[in-house]
């Protein structure tokens, strides 16, 4: 089986995606995703000057020797731009390969190890009362673990809540030619959340899973007060934070609370993750199949983590396209070290351009019984959806000097 074709094809059905299709010389068609949130024209350019032209020609089994010559053999390794482009080859190339064994892609990567796929949904609110009903809404969707993002008194937006009512799903990348700026109080923020936790857990009681991402917006100390003014409440976790480039913070953050601590979605190699697995600094590994080389990629971080019992939590937001979605649910299927899924739900025109085989409901996730990733990407459909320029926000301090988001 030789791959005789590779297109890269940018569309925006709802918001952008970088799609990678490549086909074989006995008729089958592999896709994989290479999003990159608000830098999508960037790794299309490194796929389609770069990467298309090595790939007519090649054995279209030879994943793992695919992957060693993109990632070793340009030299310049890792960067999210270049492990989004392994990703899209490696993920199209296991779609093939297990398309031509006939066979769902979770059976080749072990077989089923669990019965379904425990997702956490995304809930928001521009106050308690709104965040409450919002977590309402996925209890009825049957969610069993929700992601907890509130407005902050005094702040006109924040990470994870919209900006108006009539908006019913947050997304962060707004369509125009200049990023929405945003504006940060760390201490506001750091009054205010154990308020809204403790309203919560009075709410919904003891045996829903709380989940917060805190977006990589606190010092280390600040972090550590974070958890422990949270730990009354056991949250399943607390994502991000602290920006990660500093790994040993994670450190600081662990010797004052025993809330489970969540990283990695801006991680793109198992190298990121040299210090937090080994020294136990993290519970959970967020990586995403797009961004972190592929399913080849993927694994040899949950391998890496489940040799401490540290399970996989992977990246699964809108900008993930279902293609990189319905890889992690393979994964999932199969890897011993799950912990959960993010599902953040897609909007429509979606489903226009991807037509995908897992189902969910009642909060857990099934891969589908498709040979392949069970994905068919619509290239016709796609060209009805051109790119739109789009930008994640820029966030800023009240005295204008630039935060992380
Ligand atoms: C978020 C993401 O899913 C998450 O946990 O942190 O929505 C993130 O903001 C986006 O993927 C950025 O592209
Ligand atoms: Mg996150």
């Amino acid at each position: 089986m030789k791959i005789q074709s590779a297109d890269v094809v940018v569309c925006s059905p709802g918001r952008n995606y970088v799609t990678l299709v490549l086909k074989t010389d006995d008729g089958l068609v592999g896709v994989g995703d290479a999003t990159v949130n608000g830098r999508e024209l960037a790794v299309a350019s490194y796929l389609q000057d770069h990467v298309v032209p090595l790939l007519p020609g090649r054995d279209a089994h030879a994943i793992e020797d695919t992957w060693q010559y993109l990632h070793r053999g340009a030299y310049w390794r890792r960067g999210p731009i270049t492990m989004a482009a392994i990703a899209a080859v490696d993920v199209a190339l296991w779609d093939l390969k297990a398309q031509s064994a006939g066979l769902p892609l979770f059976e080749l990567l072990g077989g089923r190890s669990r019965s379904w796929i425990r997702a956490y949904g995304h809930a928001h609110g521009r106050d308690v009362a709104e965040l409450t009903d919002s977590v309402h809404a996925l209890r009825a969707e049957g969610f069993s673990a929700v992601r907890v993002q509130v407005g902050i008194p005094g702040l006109s937006n924040g990470y994870g809540v919209t900006v108006t009512s009539a908006q019913s799903r947050y997304e962060p990348a707004v369509a125009g030619d200049q990023p929405v700026e945003e504006v940060w109080d760390t201490g506001r923020y750091l009054r205010h959340l154990p308020s809204v936790f403790e309203e919560l857990r009075n709410t919904f009681g003891p045996d829903l899973d709380l989940l917060h991402d805190v977006h990589h917006r606190l010092s280390p100390i600040e972090a550590a007060r974070l958890a422990k003014s949270l730990e009354p409440y056991a949250p399943f976790w607390l994502e991000d934070v602290t920006p990660a480039e500093n790994q040993e913070s994670f450190r600081l953050v662990r010797e004052h609370s025993t809330v489970p601590l969540a990283t990695g979605e801006t991680f793109n190699s198992v190298v990121d993750y040299l210090r937090l697995i080994p020294e136990q600094l993290i519970d959970y590994v967020r990586s995403a199949v797009t961004h972190a080389g592929g399913v080849t990629g993927l694994r040899r971080i949950l391998d890496f983590a489940a040799l401490y019992q540290i399970r996989s939590a992977i990246h699964g937001p809108t900008d993930i396209s279902p293609i990189g979605l319905s890889a992690a649910l393979h994964i999932d299927t199969a890897h011993h070290a799950f912990g959960i899924q993010e599902f953040m739900q897609y909007q429509e025109p979606i489903s226009e351009v991807f037509d995908v085989d897992y189902t969910f409901s009642d909060g857990v996730f099934q891969p589908g019984d498709r040979p392949g990733v069970g994905v068919r990407f619509d290239v016709d459909a796609a060209k009805r959806f051109p790119y739109r320029r789009a930008y994640l926000p820029v966030n800023r301090l009240a005295d204008g000097s630039v935060h992380d988001w």
